[in-house]
């Protein structure tokens, strides 16, 4: 395989704390020459040779902190050369484990390999689960860690995911068009942002798609790679090419930018066998 890569220190020219979007897309990687996702990403600290190392797992949820966190290679060793994905070279996705408190973030890649976040916070007590997207030597690898947040405030809801196909998000009201979703098919996943009764007819560009998405697998928080599909941006809507690995409940949060305001929102699908 050819090493196209450069081994070296960059400045990351990221713009720094950025919060919203994400899915993982166009990115080759390997895994998916036969075009199956065979392992669902973000369930383990270590995969593909890399690992996650946070500084810190313990935080107060009434408080915010500069968190940071490297990740080594087999040998211990601090990588510091990733490849874009979306326009970043990592992307940082929090949930609380009870698949709410969603976050999507960009930290800042410093010269010796460590990324930081600053300004980090977990919004109420919990158990979360940092997912770190990133590509290296051409393969993208979802790790994931456990942080934990003390404090007093909402503590884990007893919703489940069933299945909403509608959410809101200010003026704005976005459906999930799909009929029933079967596992280990592939799924287009179509969603139309509408505001009062009309589509809305100008969904803006966010890291180089039209939207994106995170798909979370209740009782595990397997975390799905889910690839964007060109669509008209005067139609309103965003899809994506989903497969979901088993049946079961999954929780998707969707990032859209329908008139230039940045939205997230939740929407509860029921897998099949
Ligand atoms: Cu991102």
């Amino acid at each position: 395989m050819d090493d196209h890569s450069t081994h070296g220190d960059h400045d990351d020219h990221d713009d720094h704390g950025d919060r919203g979007h994400y899915d993982d897309s166009s990115t080759e990687t390997r895994g998916y020459a036969s075009g199956e996702h065979a392992v669902p990403g973000g369930l383990a600290v270590a995969a593909n040779g890399l690992r996650l190392k946070p500084s810190e797992t313990r935080f107060d949820s009434e408080s915010s902190t500069d968190w940071t966190f490297r990740i080594v290679d087999d040998d211990g060793s601090v990588v510091t050369d990733f490849e874009e994905t979306h326009g970043r070279r990592s992307h940082l996705v929090v949930v609380r484990r009870d698949l709410t408190r969603f976050q999507h973030l960009h930290p800042e890649l410093q010269s010796e390999g460590t990324w930081r976040v600053d300004g980090f916070a977990l919004p109420a007590p919990g158990v979360y689960r940092a997912f770190v997207d990133v590509v290296v030597d051409g393969q993208s690898t979802t790790l994931g860690f456990d942080l934990f947040a003390s404090g007093t405030g909402p503590e884990p809801t007893d919703e489940r995911p069933d299945s909403s196909r509608r959410a809101t998000a200010g003026e704005y009201e976005v459906e999930l068009l799909a009929d029933e979703v079967a596992s280990r098919e592939r799924t287009q996943l179509t969603f139309e942002v509408r505001r009062g009764d009309d589509p809305v007819r100008k969904l803006e560009e966010y890291l180089g798609a039209l939207g994106h998405l995170v798909a979370l697998r209740e009782g595990d928080l397997a975390y799905l790679h889910v690839h964007p599909e060109e669509t008209e941006p005067d139609s309103g809507r965003v899809a994506f090419d989903a497969r979901f690995p088993t049946p079961g409940r999954y929780r998707l949060f969707l990032q859209t930018k329908p008139e230039g305001a940045l939205i997230t929102t939740a929407f509860d699908v029921r897998v099949r066998g």
